[in-house]
């Protein structure tokens, strides 16, 4: 495969890790555990695996070196994220400085080559093509979802034929809760098989006290800012297009958040505070229309707006229209089942809204949000009420608007210094939980807007992430997601500045592309979000 110069440039990057993980180590056990709610029932679900203690790697003396080979499989689990690739190679060379003789398998495709026994043995060649790039496509991914005994007890042949005794799951929150689901199980039946999991997902909202960001939130973050950067410049010099820009993140707005606090743009909608105000969809079109309509009116005919991909799930009337769809999608049953109000609802949509509102469900059962053009439901009825404002002689501007959609070109990019850097270590930090004989446990890599050196490696029990919540109409235990904290400091900073921002004085930041080479403050900078949720600034 021919390379670009910046892939083989980066193939020899060495990421950086923290002391502990490049030394000899040992284990610091904390104090027990609980689940972060429904103690009772998730200890009642997890009798094995709840209520075990965090642990740290510390620097030692010396490290007991496992003595038997082991040989371990790795799967990657639902959307990609940058930096996929280096948890691959921290578990590659984590396995090999304790026994080079270890091995290390890939299920091919996600959860699927583990249930189908598909798989590849990842050998140092393949290793090194794919060091410090972006993508999954060493191994693919996948969104099966593993939630039955018998695909548990297919992947317990499948370990036993290749000698497998621990696999590890990199994936988001129901990724992670089925990893959870896999290690009781496996101690359940005393089969010999540990699972470990590793936090990943672009969307940020794998996160909580212990976790203090998911992998790829990083550089997708970068990724989407220097594009909006770019298209804020473009504003600037033509002065004519209103720019309206949606952003993947499923349900959490953490991406769109952070890609205001990096570019500064006129509007950034963020739809937990459209949830914690029960706005409708309305009262948001007004106003987005005010902002653009006060700018209008001072001869500013240009902006932008982000808008977070599941906006359209926190307003409360198309939260209660989407639910309807989906029972009644279930059920097989035609739209004639939708009550009034939501049927006059979704007659008003624009046609193209309403029909991607009926399209197909994930395999979790939730409306695929990333399909759902709301940047284009917006303009279409900014632009109504602007024509409203106009005739009641409010409004003398004029509206041009383009759309836009930034996922996909995000989540493959190469990894940032800081995903690269913090992937690398996830991966070494897995081999050491497994080599320590731990199952139930997700990788945790801490203290992240310090120097790589000085983060802190160990592992926090899944259960006391979980909670339980109603999934297709059934109680289930799940890893809690983490939504923007409305009163969190990121939040905080964007209401504290928004006005500011929308106003006509330019406040536009245009942050330029990932730098891999150069000095601290333009290739080591972790996200303004993390800066600000634990260090107060950003
Ligand atoms: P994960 O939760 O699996 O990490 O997926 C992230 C994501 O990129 C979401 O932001 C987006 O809504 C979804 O995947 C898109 O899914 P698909 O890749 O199936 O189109």
């Amino acid at each position: 495969m021919q390379k670009s110069a910046l892939q083989t440039a980066r193939q020899s990057y060495q990421p950086k890790m923290p002391k502990a993980l490049a030394s000899s180590l040992r284990l610091a056990e904390g104090a027990k555990t609980e689940s972060v709610a429904d103690q009772e029932e998730i200890r009642r679900l997890f009798p094995n695996t709840y209520g075990m203690p965090v642990i740290t790697l510390e620097q030692a003396e010396e490290t007991a070196i496992q003595s038997e080979p082991i040989a371990v499989g790795v799967i990657l689990s639902g959307g990609q994220a940058p930096g996929g690739h280096n948890v691959i190679s921290g578990l590659f060379d984590g396995l090999k400085r304790l026994n080079p003789k270890n091995r290390l398998y890939g299920f091919l495709g996600g959860p699927s080559g583990l249930i189908d026994g598909k798989y590849i043995e990842l050998t140092a060649d393949i290793i090194d093509e794919y060091r410090n790039t972006g993508g999954f496509d060493i191994i693919g991914s996948g969104r099966t979802k593993l939630e039955e005994t018998w695909q548990f007890d297919n992947g317990i042949e499948v370990c036993k034929r290749l000698g497998i005794s621990a696999i590890v799951i990199i994936g988001g929150d129901d990724s992670n809760t089925n990893a959870c689901v896999l290690a009781e199980y496996y101690l359940q039946k005393q089969c010999g098989i540990q699972v470990i999991g590793c936090p990943k997902t672009i969307d940020g909202d794998l996160k909580n006290t212990m976790i203090e960001t998911s992998f790829g939130f990083d550089t997708a973050c970068k990724v989407y800012s220097e594009l909006i950067g770019n298209i804020q410049r473009d504003a600037n010099s033509a002065k004519k297009y209103w720019h309206f820009i949606r952003l993947m993140g499923r349900s959490a707005s953490h991406i769109a958040l952070e890609c205001a606090l990096q570019t500064q743009p006129n509007i950034c909608l963020i739809s937990e505070e459209v949830e914690a105000k029960q706005m409708t969809l309305q009262q948001i079109v007004a106003q987005v229309a005010d902002v653009i309509a006060a700018r209008g009116n001072a001869g500013y005919n240009f902006g932008t707006v982000l808008i977070p991909e599941g906006i359209i799930e926190f307003i409360p009337e198309m939260r209660v229209l989407i639910q309807e769809l989906n029972d009644l999608l279930a059920s097989g049953k035609g739209l004639d089942g939708l009550t009034p109000t939501s049927a006059a609802l979704y007659a008003s949509l624009p046609e193209a809204i309403a029909k991607q509102l009926t399209m197909d469900r994930d395999p979790h059962g939730n409306v695929q949000v990333s399909l759902i053009e709301t940047e284009k439901l917006l303009i279409e009825m900014v632009s109504k009420r602007l024509a409203e404002m106009k005739a009641e002689g409010k409004y003398t501007g004029k509206f041009s608007a383009q759309h836009h959609f930034f996922g996909y070109e995000g989540r493959c990019a190469v990894p940032s210094n800081f995903d690269a850097d913090y992937c690398y270590s996830i991966g070494q930090t897995a081999i050491m939980l497994i080599a320590e004989g731990k199952t139930g446990y997700m990788a945790l890599v801490r203290n992240l807007t310090k120097p790589a050196e000085e983060w802190i490696a160990g592992g926090v029990p899944i259960t006391m992430m979980m909670n339980m919540e109603r999934r297709n109409g059934k109680m289930k235990p799940v890893i809690q997601k983490a939504l923007v904290d409305l009163n969190g400091r990121p939040f905080l900073y964007l209401d504290a500045h928004r006005a500011e921002w929308a106003d006509t004085t330019p406040t536009y930041v245009f942050p330029g592309p990932i730098q891999y080479y150069g000095p601290d403050e333009v290739c080591n900078r972790p996200t303004k979000t993390l800066l600000l949720e634990k260090e107060g600034h950003c």
